[in-house]
């Protein structure tokens, strides 16, 4: 990403970024990013790699930070902004970051940190009061970490290098054809690939203009359509779903208005999660677009993707995007050229490592190869996904969950003798979590869900409960997961 340094020299008048209606240029965004960066060196040449956590709206400072950090050469660690203060001092700890930028309306939610963490914390308004010399940063130095759920409890910090993330933005910029021309309206969270590589650092390479919105809410995306300043679009199948939900509550002249506006946009993208083929032909109806369906990862970026031009086959994530090698491997690691196999991807874009879990890295590569989990077969030049070869990843409003974690924080009460958390299969997202207990004494399920959210964010929440006096095991003693799946789906 640091070419984007280079080239935004070129754009110095364009509008880069769009936050709550106001506009900024390229010029002030490096302006800021420099100012932002000196700041934090404070007199250092360089910040060597040291970890630079920030929890920032998505916003022109978040932008500004983000670039910051990389100019002064830390490591950024963005944070989410829904997150409870547990999965904040969890990153703090395991990233062991040495400054933590933060704004206002989170100046509550990590008061704890003044106390339990010796780091230099620094409020987004002191940020931009320095100018000094800025380090030159190898490619190869590690950039960000972003967190994300595997088949162990915690998550796991993913590391990608400056030249990993140039090569998954000019992939993305090349497969889609974004240019400077276009305009990115960004309501995805920024501590997940999705939203900050696909719909930040790309349009950004580009020299595009990205517009963030306050909070996600229906009536402003739709307003923004309205206003024709967007070309390209990326979200999730749940946003495309309660798009959709949202629409049909309105009345026919707003419809129309709403229907013409979104014919205008250049493309349409889903992914993140599979794309329902009722939700593609739904949006279809509204907008007039094909939405285009690709398929990516943390540890990735965004690899394989329907194309820009012909055929956007219902159901398919697509064909390997430029710099991305795909092959499908049996359980021993053999191709199997159709499969159906396990998803395994080369390219420049592929993750460092797995932030200081070697164990974990190695594990999760067979000869360069990485292995991603997914079982997908080729059909007529296509992947079409067929599932994951865990039952403990939950794909839920296109946030991936680890049902392990959840059971870790459920057996910390003591009323919990034993339990198991499965997603079940749901049309608005993807996948809801149910929770499978058997419970020592009797459970008030609002007194759970209340102690549950103290401790974990909105998208890792069962849903659903179900009160056992035994869960199904098979002759070695192992939870049938797929057994306490019909269970819920029996409710
Ligand atoms: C929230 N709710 C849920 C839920 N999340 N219900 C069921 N399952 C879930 N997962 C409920 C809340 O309890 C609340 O209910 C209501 O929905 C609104 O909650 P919210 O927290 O305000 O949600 P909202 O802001 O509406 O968020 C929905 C969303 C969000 C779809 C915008 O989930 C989202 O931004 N998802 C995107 C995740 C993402 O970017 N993933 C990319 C990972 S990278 P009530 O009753 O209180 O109203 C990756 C790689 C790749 O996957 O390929 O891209
Ligand atoms: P994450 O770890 O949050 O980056 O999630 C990555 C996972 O999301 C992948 O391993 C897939 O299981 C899933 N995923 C991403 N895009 C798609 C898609 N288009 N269809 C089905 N699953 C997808």
């Amino acid at each position: 990403m640091l070419d984007f340094f280079l080239k935004s020299q070129y754009y110095k008048n364009k509008v880069a970024i769009i936050d709550c209606n106001q506009n900024y240029t390229y010029d002030e965004l490096l302006e800021a990013s420099k100012k932002i960066a000196s700041t934090l060196l404070n007199g250092q040449q360089d910040l060597h790699e040291s970890r630079v956590a920030f929890i920032v709206d998505p916003s022109f400072n978040f932008v500004a930070i983000l670039c910051g950090i990389w100019l002064a050469g830390g490591v950024a660690v963005p944070l989410c902004v829904k997150h409870p203060y547990p999965s904040i001092k969890y990153v703090l700890e395991d990233t062991k970051a040495e400054v933590l930028i933060y704004e206002d309306s989170y100046l509550k939610l990590i008061e704890p940190v003044f106390n339990d963490f010796c780091v230099r914390t620094l409020h987004v308004e002191s940020l931009k009061t320095q100018t000094s010399n800025l380090p030159e940063i190898d490619v190869n130095r590690r950039a960000m970490i972003v967190y994300t759920s595997g088949t162990t409890g915690r998550p796991k910090g993913v590391v990608t290098t400056h030249h990993n993330i140039l090569a998954q933005v000019k992939s993305l910029t090349e497969c889609w054809e974004i240019t400077e021309h276009d305009q990115v309206l960004n309501v995805l969270p920024l501590h997940h690939v999705h939203g900050i590589i696909g719909a930040l650092c790309c349009p950004l390479y580009a020299a595009a203009r990205v517009e963030f919105l306050p909070k996600f809410h229906e009536a402003l995306i739709f307003d923004v359509f309205q206003k024709q300043r967007t070309s390209v679009y990326m979200a999730v199948p749940t946003i495309y779903y309660k798009l959709i939900t949202y629409f049909n509550t309105l009345n026919s002249k707003l419809k129309a208005n709403i229907n013409n506006a979104l014919k205008t946009l250049r493309v349409m993208i889903s992914g993140s999660g599979a794309l329902p083929i009722s939700t593609l032909n739904d949006w279809q109806a509204i907008s007039g677009q094909i939405l285009l369906e690709r398929y990516g990862m943390t540890e990735l970026g965004l690899v394989i993707s329907n194309p820009l031009h012909g055929e956007r086959r219902p159901g398919f994530i697509g064909l390997p995007m430029p710099g991305v090698t795909v092959r499908l491997t049996d359980d021993t690691n053999q191709e199997v050229h159709d499969g159906p196999g396990e998803i395994q991807i080369k390219g420049e874009g592929v993750f460092l490592e797995y932030w200081q879990n070697p164990q974990a890295t190695a594990s999760s590569f067979v000869d360069q190869w990485f292995k991603t989990g997914d079982i997908a077969v080729l059909e007529n030049g296509y992947y079409k996904i067929l599932g994951r070869n865990s039952v403990d990843i939950i794909k839920t409003g296109g946030y991936k969950v680890s049902a392990l974690e959840i059971e870790e924080v459920l057996r910390q009460r003591p009323d919990v003798e034993d339990c198991a958390v499965v997603g079940i299969k749901n049309d608005e997202w993807g996948e809801i979590i149910g929770a499978a207990i058997i419970n020592k004494l009797p459970m008030n399920t609002e007194e759970l869900i209340s102690w549950l959210k103290e401790r974990l964010p909105n998208y890792k929440l069962p849903r659903t409960f179900l009160f056992l006096t035994e869960l199904p095991r098979n002759v070695l003693g192992k939870i049938i997961k797929k057994e306490v799946q019909h269970q819920f789906e029996a409710l």
